[in-house]
């Protein structure tokens, strides 16, 4: 018996074998949920159906655009129709333009910002509200996926840090206002992970490499190692915990200088 079995998990931002949300997605199979997989388009819908080619028990995709709360609801019609309820929703979405990671924090525009806020911190709130239908009275847990940024200066990090704030604020209001439902919402604050999106930003490798010397553990931390605390989190053993953000990184952020 696995920790998620006879639960439906739907998990947003697989977009190739390096995500994060991939990482979390082979844990929950592992262990026995039943998995709707949103993709964002056609394009990345035929990708995700590559990566579940060999799993056993087959997930159901569903195409959302997490930036139009008609697709939101579609979407989750959708998921009605071929599923009791939601007992999981992971939420591993984010984006910025290329040119506001990294320079000056000063230079953010009204636009990047605006965007990195809309798809990174608010769709959090829009997947919640509709997902909350079927997730009321299951013990659902909510969980979504920050990073150092949002709670200290990382350099070049700049508009996704306070997008980022953001979800970490966002998860706290929604815990206290889904905990009268029996829905838990938290954050995993997870150490640099190598994404296809984080490698292609300047200085990032640097970071990884400090983690790597400095942090108490003195590694970096893979996508299994969220999966495993994302697992905990959606698993009945997590039941008690609301509104937290979970640090996944080697202990990095316990340090001072
Ligand atoms: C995004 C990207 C969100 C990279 C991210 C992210 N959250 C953490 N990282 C890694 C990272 C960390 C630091 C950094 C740059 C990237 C890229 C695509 C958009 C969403 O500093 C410049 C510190």
């Amino acid at each position: 018996m696995g920790l998620l079995s006879d639960k439906t998990v739907v998990i947003f931002g697989i977009a190739n074998k390096r995500s994060i949300a991939w990482g979390i997605a082979q844990v929950a199979a592992r262990e026995g949920a039943r998995l709707v997989l949103g993709y964002q388009n056609e394009r990345m819908g035929k990708a995700v159906e590559k990566l579940v080619e060999d799993f056993p028990q087959k997930p159901l995709l569903v195409e959302c655009d997490v930036t139009n709360d008609e697709l939101i609801a579609e979407c989750f019609a959708k998921i009605k129709a071929e599923c009791d309820g939601v007992d999981g929703l992971v939420h591993s979405i984010a984006t910025a333009k290329r040119e506001e990671l990294g320079g000056h924090f000063r230079d953010t525009s009204w636009e990047g910002y605006a965007l990195a806020q809309q798809v990174s911190a608010y769709s959090l709130i829009s997947l919640s509200r509709g997902a909350l239908p079927l997730m009321q009275g299951r013990d659902a847990s909510v969980i979504c996926m920050s990073y150092y940024g949002a709670e200290r200066v990382v350099e070049g990090y700049n508009v996704m840090g306070v997008a980022k704030a953001a979800l970490e604020a966002n998860t706290r209001y929604l815990a206290n206002d889904l905990g009268p439902e029996g829905v838990r919402v938290n954050a995993i604050s997870a150490g640099p992970i190598k994404t296809v999106s984080a490698m292609g930003v300047s200085g990032f490798k640097d970071i990884l490499d400090t983690v790597a010397e400095r942090a108490p553990l003195r590694r970096n931390i893979s996508q299994e190692d969220v999966g495993n605390t994302a697992l905990f989190l959606l698993s009945d053993l997590g039941r008690a915990i609301t509104g937290q953000t979970i640090y996944v990184d080697s202990g990095y952020s316990i340090l001072g200088t």
